[in-house]
């Protein structure tokens, strides 16, 4: 049975595709989940996304018992401000790879400081939503699963 990726997403990227489409483009998240379905073909992916804190780092201690073969993780304003997924995902012992739709470094300085990318093994910022993709492939190559 091969590893499922697990990509999580965090707060209000539930509604994308739905505002500001010069910044994160008009593709919703259940288009970028298929996306992903289909750029990972037969490696199983759990996608998940939600505006809680615990629920996301109840999903990488998930990931982590199950095991996933790596994570992929936007964590959209938790990479700033969070400590709590950080140290979850410190006991991750497989590849992680942050994302971000935008890239975050032209962006305004509150969205420089990524607390998330200490622990990322590569991050992808800048791409719009076909990032994802990318990111299933990279993660593929990273983890053996390709
Ligand atoms: O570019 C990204 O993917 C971000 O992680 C998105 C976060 C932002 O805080 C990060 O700095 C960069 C914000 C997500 C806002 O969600 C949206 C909801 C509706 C339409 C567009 C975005």
């Amino acid at each position: 049975m091969t590893a499922p990726i697990y990509v999580l997403n965090g707060p209000n990227l539930n509604r994308l595709g739905t505002r500001e489409p010069e910044i994160y483009g008009s593709t919703t998240l259940k288009e970028v989940e298929a996306m992903c379905r289909d750029a990972a073909g037969g490696t199983p992916v759990e996608f998940r996304q939600s505006n809680r804190e615990y629920e996301i780092i109840d999903w990488v201690h998930e990931a982590i018992d199950r095991p996933a073969a790596g994570i992929i993780i936007n964590p959209a304003a938790f990479t700033f401000t969070s400590i709590a997924i950080l140290d979850a995902l410190k006991m991750f012992p497989r590849p992680i790879i942050e994302l971000h739709i935008s890239n975050i470094h032209r962006r305004e300085e509150i969205y420089h400081r990524s607390l998330v990318s200490k622990v990322a093994t590569a991050v992808i910022a800048g791409l719009g939503p076909r990032g994802y993709g990318v990111a299933i492939k990279a993660m593929q190559e990273l983890s053996g699963n390709s």
